[in-house]
């Protein structure tokens, strides 16, 4: 049970005071965003089920950022270990743990603790790496420019249907360990429409962290979103020519 949202449990946490918690939430994500947005930096929230393969994903997206000169920093959350964060920094993505003891999603107060003399300003692409759970973490904002939604294929394919809450909320979904899917039961087509039927603009990537496979059309996807930012900064995408903390950055590139 999550003692911080109580998890819908009007007894545990009166509605009004769970709305006025989500309202004191988004104050302190817009504070987050400024100082993303005026350090030019592209913050993503990846979000999925505990084991889904974030931080695989992460560890994929270190391998090949480093080709392309981008550099990037990570926040890692989980409710008891820096195990992520151990596991990223050894990818070589500059990383910081969030340990959040009973609660099953980060807030913005928690990031914005984790930011404190932690140098993401330095980063290209920040990324958050959420609790492992499907539901409450979409309904905190963080901060971010852009959400994510990981999402293995041994979970099932109607992960969309059940949890529509997490796809209504997210820019892209990474379908990941396709590696595994001949051994698998699962039919793609159904978990595509599955996301096509909940997603307000369905966009998947189907990757495998342990083969490679996909990683090239997720990197093409973070340069995309961070376009804005380096053009705000008259830098190229994926150059380092731009001055961190200087104040500007793309406007209306918020989410939720
Ligand atoms: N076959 C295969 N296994 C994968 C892949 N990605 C992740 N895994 C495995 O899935 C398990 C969970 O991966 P993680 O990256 O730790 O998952 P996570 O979503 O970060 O987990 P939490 O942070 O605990 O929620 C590990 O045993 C990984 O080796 C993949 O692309 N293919
Ligand atoms: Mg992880």
């Amino acid at each position: 049970m999550c003692q911080t949202c109580g998890c819908g449990d009007a007894a545990l946490v009166p509605v009004e005071l769970h709305e006025r918690i989500l309202a004191e939430n988004e104050k302190t994500a817009r504070h987050n965003r400024e100082h993303f947005v005026g350090a030019g930096v592209l913050a993503v929230n990846v979000m999925g089920s505990p084991g889904s393969g974030k931080t695989a994903l992460l560890e994929a997206t270190a391998r090949g950022a480093a080709a392309k000169g981008w550099r990037l920093g990570a926040v890692s959350a989980d409710l008891a270990t820096d195990h992520d964060a151990r596991r990223l920094a050894a990818a070589g993505i500059p990383s910081r743990s969030i340990t959040t003891g009973q609660a099953c999603h980060l807030d913005a107060e928690l990031v914005h603790r984790a930011l404190h003399d932690f140098p993401w300003r330095e980063a290209d692409v920040f990324f958050i790496e959420n609790v492992g759970n499907l539901v409450c973490p979409a309904i905190y904002d963080l901060g971010q420019a852009a959400n994510v939604a990981v999402l293995s294929v041994t979970e099932g394919e109607d992960k969309p249907l059940k949890y529509p809450v997490m796809f209504q909320a997210v820019d892209l979904v990474v379908v990941t360990k396709c590696d595994l899917v001949p051994h698998l039961d699962v039919d793609l087509a159904k978990l595509h429409d599955a996301l096509a039927r909940v997603m307000p603009a369905p966009r998947a990537i189907e990757l495998s962290a342990k083969t490679g496979q996909g990683v090239d059309a997720w990197l093409a996807w973070l340069e995309e979103q961070r376009a804005p930012f380096a053009a705000a900064e008259g830098a190229p995408a994926h150059g380092h020519g731009h001055g961190h903390g200087r104040g500007h950055g793309p406007g209306g590139h918020e989410h939720g």
